[in-house]
């Protein structure tokens, strides 16, 4: 499992055909092998969030932070990113600062993208369904992030839409507990969690019984299962692995003391979603314009509420995947 990044792009080069994604080379950083080789709780973070989801100087905050929340609660980060067509799982710092540099440009790489971009050579961050994608292959059970994608609404103009997040087709065929605070408001949460549903993806709530809706701890549609504890978590894991491939979904709110009032929430996205059709953004760059909208319009505080929740998931990820290692 132990390899230099060099080595790895060599194997990937020489796998021409790989049946089983699960086999797929990674390269696990040193710490991320050891600590799989052992047993040990590992929890993946992704890179697009960092790179596309927070402005610069503040993302290299909250990656350490997510980073050190994860290992105080006793298990080890493993940050997932592409750089120079290898699929990093743990990065170093010096990685860590390339992927939050202000002249990065990294590309967002879903799931599909993986495949070009590695064997180019090329760079980017990684969204929940590549991270997703990459942490399975390196034997990762648990992934934290923020959000999760989803289906879009549709713009104005538009009376339905084909933009549905790559997010929900992998995580129907990608054996991993992804640990989120739901889906952002931007997004068509009803529509999302059908098409979970449809996927056969098990979506739980921590300690709740509505369904959060990222910045609001709730989106007032019912959760499909409540658990209490990450003991409680880790059983419907196992018991739910038995039977299929697909992902889970761990919806945990937003913490009650970082919640955004409800208003000023509900004005930034009737102006978020006005911008965004005005000046016809599309595909990839929805959810980064988006979101650009929210932290400037907001003056910063719908940033804090998207660090906290992030912080809550690693923290409540790490205890689940502690307990998956016992
Ligand atoms: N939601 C957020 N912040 C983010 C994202 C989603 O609150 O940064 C990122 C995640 O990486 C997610 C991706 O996987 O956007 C979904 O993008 P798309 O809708 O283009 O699939
Ligand atoms: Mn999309």
């Amino acid at each position: 499992m132990t390899s230099t990044p060099r080595h790895a792009a060599a194997r990937h080069v020489a796998a021409r055909h790989v049946a089983d994604p699960a086999a797929a080379p990674v390269t696990p950083s040193t710490e991320v092998a050891e600590a799989l080789d052992a047993g040990t709780a590992v929890v993946a973070l992704e890179s697009t969030i960092l790179s596309h989801g927070l402005p610069s100087g503040r993302n290299l905050e909250v990656a350490a932070r997510l980073e050190d929340t994860v290992r105080r609660a006793g298990a080890v980060p493993a940050t997932i990113a592409v750089l120079d067509g290898t699929p990093l799982v743990g990065l170093t710092a010096a990685q860590l600062e390339r992927v939050c540099a202000p002249d990065a440009e990294l590309d967002k790489l879903s799931a599909r993208d993986l495949g070009p971009a590695l064997a180019s050579g090329g760079s980017g961050a990684t969204t929940v369904a590549s991270t997703s994608v990459l942490a399975h292959a390196a034997g990762i059970d648990v992934f934290a992030t923020g959000g999760l994608g989803g289906v879009h609404l549709p713009l104005p103009g538009e009376s339905a839409t084909w933009d549905v997040s790559a997010d929900l087709a992998v995580l129907g065929r990608t054996p991993i507990l992804v640990v989120c605070s739901g889906m952002k408001s931007i997004l068509d949460i009803p529509a999302t969690l059908e098409v979970l549903e449809t996927g056969s993806v098990p979506v739980l709530g921590y300690g709740v019984d509505e369904f959060p809706a990222f910045y609001l701890r709730s989106s007032g549609l019912p959760v499909p299962h409540r658990v209490d504890s990450p003991d409680r978590v880790a059983r419907a894991m196992t018991a739910h692995s038995a039977f299929s491939s697909a992902g889970m979904l761990l919806a945990n709110p937003i913490p009650a003391e970082a919640e955004m009032d409800r208003d000023l929430h509900d004005r930034l996205l009737a102006e978020g979603l006005a911008k965004i059709g005005d000046a016809a953004v599309s595909g990839a760059d929805v959810t980064p314009v988006l979101l650009e909208h929210f932290h400037t319009a907001s003056g910063g505080a719908s940033l804090d509420a998207n660090e906290e929740l992030v912080v809550a998931n690693a923290e409540l990820a790490s205890r689940v995947a502690v307990e998956l290692a016992r």
